[in-house]
């Protein structure tokens, strides 16, 4: 006698299965979006490979969109800016998906002074989706996965995606894969930070916002603008047919919002002309291809039981001097390739 087949029955409601979830996502049932990305970001293998599935499957469905990375320090008013910069988006009759970051998050940096980071009166749009990211393991809030994420918010159909991210090293590098235009924002009066780790920033920057010149800060906003605009004209065109604004803002105000956009979409006009932005985004793509690749082998090579268990004793080996890095490195290769 055979069991009635109880759990098909059951499945749709706790486990929906890939034609579901993505037909939700492309008939804009946030919820099947939001369940999509939770598997995306899952650690575990059954997860990963129903995510990638569901991914592969909404590439092909996937509509055109502008993607925009905001970055800057913790505190700079990424989110508040977002906020402000996002109501005018929807005012234009146009949807928007954020990935913002987590605040209560201390791994991605998120603002430790502000619940405001929260994006009260966006949450409250129906044309606007917000999404904290994330990041395991990442700092900055961007991970490879980031990208995965805004392919599903594109089939979900969202005109424009944010990404928020903290300017940290490896974080602006990778976002600069995922995006077409990098807004940077700075705090008045943060013009020596121009001398270290924010010039690597600056040259993936296609604008840099200057934020908070609200109340007593507008005497030296102005100055800082000098400052980054005589910066920018230091370094390489990042495209050759796009210079650099500098611009003084305000979330607080809404001063220098529409410049922003009108930046943004002077920005898009300038690389539809000649295809530049989709030539980009495939050299972006391969770029992605091959970190997610090194991410894989990495995983991999570590996880093997060969390199796993002679690891410890060849490190010890290249501690005390017996082998040199190099020699230990190819040893443990040795370990990986003699039995896959
Ligand atoms: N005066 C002023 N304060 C702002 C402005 N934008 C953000 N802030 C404040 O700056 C703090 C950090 O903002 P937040 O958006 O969380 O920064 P994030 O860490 O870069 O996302 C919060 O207390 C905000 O209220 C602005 O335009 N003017
Ligand atoms: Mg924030």
């Amino acid at each position: 006698m055979s069991t009635p087949p109880l759990q098909g029955s059951l499945k749709p409601y706790h486990d929906p299965d890939v034609d579901t979830v993505v037909n939700g996502i492309t008939s804009g049932d946030r919820h099947m979006l939001s369940r999509a990305i939770t598997l995306i970001e899952s650690q575990k293998p059954e997860h990963e490979r129903k995510a990638h599935e569901i991914l592969d499957r909404c590439l092909a469905k996937k509509k055109p969109s502008i993607r925009i990375g905001i970055t800057g320090s913790p505190g700079a008013g990424k989110s508040t800016f977002i906020e402000s910069l996002g109501e005018l988006i929807i005012n234009e009759g146009l949807t928007l998906a954020v990935l913002a970051i987590d605040p209560s998050s201390r791994q991605s940096k998120g603002s430790i002074l502000g619940d405001k980071a929260r994006m009260e009166k966006l949450t409250g749009r129906k044309e606007a989706y917000i999404r904290p990211t994330a990041s395991s393991g990442y700092l900055g809030g961007t991970s490879p996965k980031t990208h995965e994420v805004i392919v599903l918010c594109e089939a979900a159909g969202y005109d424009v995606i944010l990404v928020e991210t903290v300017g940290v090293g490896q974080s602006e590098v990778l976002v600069d894969t995922m995006v077409d235009f990098i807004l940077l924002l700075m705090l008045p009066g943060s013009g020596d930070e121009l001398q270290g780790i924010k010039r690597g920033i600056m040259e993936i920057a296609d604008a840099v916002a200057i934020t908070k010149t609200d109340g007593d800060q507008s005497g030296i906003a102005a100055i800082s603008r000098a400052e980054f605009e005589a910066a920018l004209r230091m370094l390489p065109l990042k495209h050759a047919a796009w210079q650099r604004q500098v611009i003084l803002t305000s979330a607080l105000t809404g001063k220098g919002i529409a410049e922003v956009w009108q930046n943004i979409s002077d920005f898009f006009a300038e690389m539809q002309n000649g295809n530049i932005l989709e030539t980009r985004r495939r050299e972006q793509l391969k770029s992605l291809l091959y970190t997610v690749l090194e991410e894989m082998l990495k995983k991999k090579f570590l996880s093997h039981p060969d390199v796993k268990a002679s690891r410890e004793h060849v490190e010890q080996q290249v501690l005390s001097a017996e082998l040199s890095p190099f020699s230990g490195a190819k040893k443990l290769i040795e370990a990986f390739t003699r039995r896959q």
